[in-house]
């Protein structure tokens, strides 16, 4: 059985924790990525967790604590069904790599980007069946995965504003693609926050908590946050940063790959954009002479209000070395950045500048 059920040319960042993402071809044509081919991100190791001992506590600014069981769950609540795409604030980084080392980062590419079909109840039934309080501001999830990269170490969590917290797209979910949640994705349920960073979408959700404040939590205080270049991330300590939430707009291309060798003439190009929270992809254009001049692609589908664009252009390719470029634009018109320079963090977060890929077309 090959690792938690993945195809086998997943590229694999790290064993243990399992940490991979499926090479561009695996996501290219298809709107909803497979569940074996969906990148993974983990910071400490994979919990088997029983879902009939799994338990799920709601406390905190609320009138009545609740402790539900995943029968409880499916019973009680009305059952969503809700396409979103989650995408890691690492997705890309490889590319501020080559600007300058991240040390003790992984080089993640553009799959560190996937799209399922996710089914739950929404977390804003359930907050309303607990008489959420009106002082809450912020609503913190923690996960049972103790993680090593936190000093000292401890539970993965997070928390989003009350405000996200009550749309409800904001997921408590059992089920990918019609079939019972893998424990890699967090089963027996995880939280899925569409629009924002892969990490408030915690794992394996043993806790919801209604709070004034943001999550304390390492990976809410200190990790996903966005250093100034010029910091050490080492004197990082809470606080320090932007704390990152909803996706700021981004797009790669799919197809052709890195480094592929194409005939001369019409070749078509194919990719996904995606722009976080309400906005939506209004357009993506590419070029083949370093930006200079842009053609429109082709817009598919919006297959959800949280899902990403695929977009796909008809490029006339001449014989040599071209680097295929694409850029998004999201309908509040913020357009992706030229250069992974001026990106550049200690981190090695939100790359979303312009999309390139290196061709060889024969001659
Ligand atoms: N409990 C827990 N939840 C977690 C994580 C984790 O390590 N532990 N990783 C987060 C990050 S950074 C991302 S990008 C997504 C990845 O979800 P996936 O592994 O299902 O793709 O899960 C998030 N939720
Ligand atoms: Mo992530």
């Amino acid at each position: 059985m090959l690792k938690w059920d993945k195809r086998p040319d997943m590229v694999v960042h790290k064993d243990d924790p399992y940490n991979a993402e499926p090479p561009r071809r695996a996501l290219a044509g298809r709107w909803i990525t497979s569940s074996d081919s969906f990148y993974s991100r983990n910071h400490g190791p994979i919990p088997q967790v029983d879902p009939q001992a799994w338990r799920l506590t709601v406390d905190g600014l609320v009138d009545r604590q609740l402790m539900l069981s995943l029968k409880e769950l499916r019973a009680e609540f009305p059952e969503r069904e809700q396409v979103a795409t989650l995408q890691c604030a690492g997705n890309r980084r490889s590319g501020l790599m080559e600007v300058r080392d991240i040390p003790g980062e992984e080089p993640w590419g553009p799959g560190a980007t996937s799209t399922a079909t996710w089914t739950g109840v929404s977390l804003a039934d359930v907050l309303r069946a607990a008489g959420l309080h009106s002082e809450a501001g912020h609503v913190a999830f923690l996960g049972p995965d103790v993680s090593q990269l936190a000093d000292p170490p401890q539970p993965f969590g997070g928390s989003i504003p009350v405000g996200k917290a009550l749309g409800e797209e904001v997921l408590l979910a059992w089920a990918m693609n019609g079939q019972p949640l893998p424990a890699v994705h967090g089963g027996p349920v995880r939280v899925v926050v569409p629009g924002w960073i892969g990490a408030r979408s915690v794992k394996w959700v043993e806790r919801v908590t209604a709070q004034t404040a943001p999550s304390e939590n390492h990976f809410q205080a200190v990790a996903y946050r966005l250093l100034p270049a010029e910091f050490d991330p080492k004197q990082a300590g809470p606080g320090d940063g932007l704390s990152l939430g909803a996706i700021a707009v981004n797009a790669d291309i799919l197809s052709p790959d890195e480094g592929e060798t194409l005939l001369p003439g019409d070749n078509v190009v194919t990719g996904y954009a995606f722009a976080g929270d309400d906005r939506g992809i209004a357009r993506v254009d590419v070029s083949i002479d370093g930006g200079a001049t842009w053609r429109q692609a082709e817009l598919e589908e919006q297959i959800s209000p949280w899902a990403w664009r695929h977009w796909r252009a008809r490029l006339e390719l001449g014989a040599g070395e071209v680097e295929i470029i694409a850029r998004a634009w999201d309908t509040s018109a913020a357009v992706q950045p030229e250069s992974a320079v001026h990106m550049w963090n200690p981190k090695g977060y939100v790359n979303n500048s312009w999309a390139r890929v290196r061709v060889t077309v024969q001659t």
